[in-house]
């Protein structure tokens, strides 16, 4: 089993529903959800809108590897409404990123672990640090 960290984020749309559907069907496809940190609102880091966030960060265990999870989160985030991929920061329905996997490290031009900006967001390492190794 691999460990993986990720981060969810939603700002349009119903956010509570959103990410509660997004951790239910990676419960179902990634695997098993054993932890999740608390949710919290946070201003848009990068980007204006009007529109706030809701954060969190989960922790599972899978058997996939690192470019078919990230498959799997992309086809959840489209059929939860997500229209755009890349570019310029929007307003979404949801986004998950890949925060951690294992110790590796993943350098290319679609796939970045760890995520790379993840150290400059408040947003992503206050409910990381909330979940990572409490009890491990
Ligand atoms: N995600 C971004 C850009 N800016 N700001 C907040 N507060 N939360 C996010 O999840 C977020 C962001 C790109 O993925
Ligand atoms: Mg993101
Ligand atoms: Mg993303």
């Amino acid at each position: 089993m691999h460990q993986v960290y990720l981060g969810l984020g939603s700002n349009q749309g119903d956010r509570e529903s959103q990410i509660a559907r997004a951790i239910e069907l990676i419960g179902e496809r990634v695997g098993q959800v054993l932890r999740q940190s608390s949710i919290i609102e946070t201003k848009p880091w990068g980007f204006m809108s009007g529109n706030l966030f809701l954060n969190c960060a989960i922790y599972c265990e899978t058997e996939l590897m690192p470019r078919k999870l990230l498959e799997v989160t992309k086809d959840i985030e489209r059929e939860l409404g997500r229209r755009h991929k890349g570019g310029a920061y929007r307003d979404r329905t949801i986004d998950i990123d890949i925060l951690l996997y294992d110790d590796i490290t993943i350098d290319e031009p679609d796939l970045q672990i760890p995520h790379p900006l993840m150290e400059q967001r408040d947003f992503v390492m206050m409910p990381l640090n909330e979940i990572k190794d409490s009890n491990k």
